[in-house]
């Protein structure tokens, strides 16, 4: 034959549409107490909303429009803990537009070490936690943040 070959055609692309869903990002640190080497990670107990009150999770929150993800995440650790950090890698997801927390939310997460402050529970937590090396599963996560402090235990 002339070997002539005819692309197949590409199927259509989907029509943007009220159904298609721009996911909010959220930020989050797995504060640790060395970065070379860590040992301790700092959990947070949120006090609302009520659906998530109790349960533990990475500090940290919302990206606002205009912000980059580091420039957020420093916003949020001195908005909820008061502190300064410097931040390490971020924790690679499946999915490198983060780890899913719900249809409309994606997370993704650095390693942090503080720099400066001590940390308090200034807003949305009621209680943080130093949980040691071995205890780093030892409470009650959102769904959300269980398989990331997982991959944080298998890289750490
Ligand atoms: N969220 C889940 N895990 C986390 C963080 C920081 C946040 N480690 C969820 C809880 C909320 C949403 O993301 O539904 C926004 O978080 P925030 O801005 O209320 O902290
Ligand atoms: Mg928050």
């Amino acid at each position: 034959g002339l070997g002539v070959q005819v692309a197949r055609q590409a199927p259509p692309a989907p029509q943007a549409g009220p159904e298609l869903q721009v996911r909010r990002l959220v930020v989050a640190a797995a504060v640790v107490d060395d970065l070379g080497a860590p040992r301790r990670l700092l959990a947070a107990r949120r006090s609302r909303p009520a659906a998530l009150a109790g349960r533990w999770e990475l500090p940290g929150g919302k990206a606002e429009p205009g912000e980059s993800p580091e420039q957020a995440l420093h916003r949020e650790l001195r908005e909820e803990l008061g502190v300064r950090v410097q931040l390490g890698a971020e924790l690679p997801a499946a999915d490198p537009a983060g780890w899913p927390l719900a249809p409309t939310l994606v997370m993704r997460v650095w390693w942090a070490r503080l720099v400066d402050g001590d940390p308090r529970p200034l807003e949305d937590h009621d209680e943080l936690r130093w949980l040691g090396a071995d205890a780093w599963e030892s409470v009650d996560w959102l769904a959300g943040d269980l398989p990331v402090v997982r991959a944080l235990l298998a890289a750490r």
